[in-house]
């Protein structure tokens, strides 16, 4: 699939998951080296960087997706011949792939350890790495129910639930203005993550930050899910987190409102660290107030002081 195909297919929700856009970024860009078998590198590196570009704004909140494609571009700038451009390419994007799988396997074992027999265990929208952890701890042998939201407009809830169905684990499904009415008898609170800030503050799913309220209000343990390429080196800069804003015909059916009604349809909302108890990586089960240590450590200088 071409980059123009894989980002529109990213903008239309067609790919989504804030891990997943970013490992279909990458391979779309080693497609795109691939397919040039010529020998001129500056031929080359404009294609593959239009295609970047093209990915790149396709999902502006998801980090994820700008991390997995500066990663695709390791060690390039200096490289002199197309083949070893070329090389590259696909070397790093297979092993951004690689890596980000491993670490959704090490989050679910992490993760797992949080879940008890006899749990109920609340999610929002539709995270693989959420799920992985309640699929690991049902594996290992531990009941417990899960509890998922809707999660309006999109109604990602839907997949979540299939996907927990699937595995055999006991779900029911909520409305999203039923969570504060059934926190008081949640144990833990699972979400993933689109985008870390350095401050720790989450960006995930609009709702999110309602979620953790609830379960502050509760004292119920709320976490996030999410590989170390969730954090942002971005927003060490002093940069803002895009909340992506999507059409008012994901909220109104065209007619059932005047034009004159305004809609607000914002994708994304922030959660201040001090509503998170944990953030579960493939690195390990960190405070939200780390992130600033993993953007640096995991995630390096390149990407940091990286101008594009
Ligand atoms: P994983 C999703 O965004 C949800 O916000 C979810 O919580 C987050 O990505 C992380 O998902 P969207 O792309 O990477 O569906 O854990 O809008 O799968």
């Amino acid at each position: 699939m071409s980059a123009d195909d894989v980002a529109e297919r990213i903008r239309s929700m067609e790919i989504r998951g804030a891990a997943e856009i970013a490992r279909r970024a990458a391979i779309a860009l080693k497609e795109e080296a691939e397919a040039y078998q010529g020998s001129d590198l500056k031929e080359l590196r404009s294609r593959v960087e239009r295609s970047r570009d093209v990915l790149i704004s396709s999902r502006p909140t998801a980090i994820s997706l700008w991390n997995g494609v500066q990663y695709v571009f390791k060690g390039t700038p200096d490289l002199t011949s197309a083949d070893d451009y070329r090389n590259m390419v696909v070397k790093n994007a297979d092993h951004f792939v690689k890596r980000s799988r491993n670490a959704l396997k090490t989050i679910g074992k992490l993760g797992a350890n949080r879940i008890k027999d006899g749990d109920k265990v609340l999610t929002h929208c539709n995270s693989k790495a959420a799920i992985a952890v309640m699929a690991e701890a049902w594996a290992q042998g531990k009941r417990f129910e899960a509890f998922c939201t809707e999660s309006r407009p999109w109604r990602q809830g839907v997949l979540t639930a299939n996907d927990l169905a699937k595995l055999g684990i006991p779900v029911t499904m909520i409305i999203d203005s039923a969570v504060r009415y059934v926190m008081k008898d949640m144990d833990l609170v699972l979400v993933g993550a689109d985008t870390i800030a350095s401050n720790g503050a989450l960006i995930n799913k609009i709702g999110t930050s309602q979620v953790a309220l609830a379960a502050d209000e509760a004292r119920v343990p709320f976490m996030v899910c999410a590989e170390t390429f969730k954090f942002s080196p971005r927003t060490i800069y002093g940069e803002m987190v895009k909340i992506e804003e999507r059409d008012a015909t994901e909220v109104v059916k065209p007619g059932e409102v005047p034009p004159e009604v305004k809609v607000f349809n914002p994708v994304f909302d922030a959660t201040p660290p001090e509503y998170i108890d944990a953030i579960i990586t493939e690195i390990g089960v960190i405070p939200p107030y780390a992130a600033y240590q993993v953007i640096v450590k995991e995630l390096g200088y390149e990407f940091m002081f990286n101008e594009d």
